[in-house]
């Protein structure tokens, strides 16, 4: 099922799903047809909101391969928060996997920004 249909994809006992259903509190900052953005419960930076589609998908990688476009509009409400809320530049982190640091696998971009960030040293 995809976002254009009327039930989202959904996961049981996902947390971030249970956010974009409304059943766990979050501080939503937008929303589109197709993502929520909410503030991090840990802020990293003076801007630090996490987007996520309405549909469940584990992983930006699972994400960029079923649907693209969903793909395209979680990035699209990233820089709208950015706009609206700092400069408009902001970093976008997808952590994939475990030794990635991905804690939630409903995937969510982490928008950073508000500060100036240094540059990443892999
Ligand atoms: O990022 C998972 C992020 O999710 C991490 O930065 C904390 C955040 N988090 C966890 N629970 C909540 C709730 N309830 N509200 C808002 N933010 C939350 P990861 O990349 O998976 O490590």
């Amino acid at each position: 099922m995809s976002s254009n249909e009327s039930a989202p994809l959904t996961a049981p006992d996902c947390l971030f799903c249970r956010i974009v259903a409304g059943a766990v509190p979050a501080t939503v900052v937008a929303q589109s047809s197709a993502a929520v953005a909410f503030r991090d419960i840990d802020p990293q930076a003076p801007l630090h909101v996490l987007v996520v589609p309405r549909d469940h998908h584990a992983d930006v990688a699972q994400l960029a391969a079923a649907d693209p476009a969903l793909l395209a509009q979680v990035v699209s409400l990233a820089e709208q928060v950015a706009s609206d809320e700092s400069s408009g530049q902001f970093r976008l982190v997808f952590n994939t996997g475990p030794s990635a640091g991905q804690s939630v696998f409903h995937v969510h971009a982490h928008v950073l920004g508000g500060v100036e960030l240094g540059r990443i040293n892999a």
